[in-house]
């Protein structure tokens, strides 16, 4: 080994003894911009590393922690709906089943996206529903060794519990959406509540003017604001809201002729994006104030999930007329569409600016330039699918009634091919960007593309930084 190589081995044996939490999967509810963006690189070639089929159970969002290790929420399909918060191994392995249990003793389901800190697990709004009725729902944290911490339970009948996913603020609060049942002549208003996540306690609630439902979560923008849509259609309202995410009141309304069915997403100026209605095809970027400042026509009739944002590029998934349209955030104009005519679903945009997305009944990936990566074919997909990054460049796909684990054909810095990471991985990661011959002579059995670690084609230094995240996660 040469001198620099050794010096390199020295630098990634000592960042062994390094230990740091990192972000998680900041999808879902810890993507508080509603971005669809991850941190992590996703796999250029994919092969399905696992499938787990849930059975006659459904299961929500999921997320991963820091570690790699799954959290979802679960419910089983008969005849009480019991649901559950399942963590799974990077590997999919079922390791804990948490009942979720509301202070009356009884099965309670949820649907969204749990929220998953250093601290603990939130899971956001969890419901009782043995038939067609829906009652009071529950809000839960536990901590990491499965213990409950807390459960908020506002004692506000409501709607559907599935869509509206909690966000955590950057200084502990969780904001959550309360939809209603929205029954004729009634008189119900959807709610944003806001908790503190230290011990559940309720800090502020807001309760919308208008009647309006809401099937997403806020987002929460870099100057302190939260932006909210609503679904009103069958009142045939739709609102826009800006609220101080401090006090929860509202700064401004604005008036949206069909309703998203989706969160706004934002920019780094907090101008928002907004996903049309689905039976409306629109497009419209709105600046932090709710000025419009430019509508597209995705030329449809349905806009299947929300947005991603990365670099200035808007992504648009499409159910009608299909296709994730890529558009330029400053002007509206379309760059380009991937997979035209084909029914575009959940999406997530990795650190390279790839992205990678459902499609019809497959997830494929493409590059920042437009370049088709990949296809895997699916098997079976509901309206509840979802996509996310996590660390190795493991992308999770859950349809609602399996997950599925897409990774690179040579795991990401096993490069010595023993099927685990670790500081035996070091020396061969220093040959295979050093000397790419002598590696090949050294482990004739390996996969040198293991060393590509932030999976651009190349093997160089710049896989060092993602080599040694992956050798000190927890
Ligand atoms: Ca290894
Ligand atoms: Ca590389």
């Amino acid at each position: 080994m040469s001198k620099r190589a050794s010096i390199l081995a020295g630098v990634l044996l000592s960042a062994l003894s390094a230990r740091s939490f990192g972000q998680g999967w900041p999808m879902r509810g810890a993507d508080i911009q509603n971005r669809c963006t991850s941190a992590h690189v996703g796999p250029r070639n994919a092969v399905v590393r696992w499938r787990l089929n849930a059975g006659f159970y459904r299961v929500g969002y999921p997320t991963v922690g820091a570690d790699g290790s799954i959290y979802v929420a679960a419910q089983y399909a008969l005849p009480d709906y019991d649901g559950y918060l399942w963590k799974l191994s990077e590997d999919g392995e079922l390791l804990s089943g948490l009942p979720l249990i509301d202070s009356l003793n009884r099965p309670v389901r949820s649907g969204a996206p749990p929220i998953v800190t250093p601290d603990g697990v939130y899971v956001g709004w969890a419901y009782y529903s043995p038939a067609a009725s829906v009652e009071a729902v529950s809000m839960f944290a536990f901590r990491h060794d499965g213990a409950p911490s807390w459960r908020f339970e506002p004692q506000i009948p409501k709607e559907n519990g599935v869509w509206e996913w909690p966000i955590l603020g950057p200084d502990g609060t969780i904001y959550q959406a309360l939809g209603t049942k929205m029954t004729a002549g009634g008189d119900e208003r959807g709610s944003l509540l806001a908790l503190n996540s230290a011990d559940g306690t309720l800090k502020w609630r807001w309760v919308s003017p208008h009647r309006d439902s809401f099937f997403a979560g806020p987002v929460l923008g870099t100057n302190g604001r939260l932006y909210y849509q609503a679904d009103a259609s069958s009142f045939g309202q739709a609102w826009m809201y800006c609220l101080d995410a401090a006090s929860g009141i509202l700064l401004w309304e604005k008036y949206l002729n069909s309703g998203p069915q989706h969160a706004p997403t934002l920019d780094e100026d907090n101008n928002a994006y907004l996903v049309g209605f689905p039976f409306d095809g629109w497009c419209t970027k709105v600046d932090a104030d709710g000025n419009e400042l430019w509508r597209y026509d995705t030329g449809g009739s349905r806009t299947a999930a929300s947005f991603g944002y990365s670099n200035g590029k808007v992504y648009v998934p499409c159910g009608d007329p299909g296709g994730v349209h890529v558009l330029d955030a400053v002007t509206g104009q379309l760059i380009r569409v991937l997979e035209a005519g084909r029914y575009a679903r959940s999406l997530v945009i990795d650190d390279a600016e790839s992205v990678f997305f459902w499609s019809d009944d497959s997830v494929v990936g493409y590059n920042r330039i437009g370049e088709k990566l990949w296809e895997s074919p699916f098997i079976q997909i509901s309206t509840r699918n979802s996509i996310a990054l996590g660390p190795a460049s493991r992308l999770i796909a859950s349809s609602g009634v399996t997950l599925n684990a897409f990774e690179p054909v040579a795991p990401i810095a096993d490069v010595n091919c023993d099927g685990s990471v670790n500081g035996f991985d070091v020396d061969p990661f220093v040959l295979a960007i050093s000397d790419p011959e002598r590696f090949a002579e050294a482990y004739p059995a390996c996969d040198i593309e293991a060393a590509d670690t932030n999976q651009d084609g190349s093997i160089d230094g710049h896989d060092i930084e993602r080599f040694v995240t992956r050798l000190t996660r927890d």
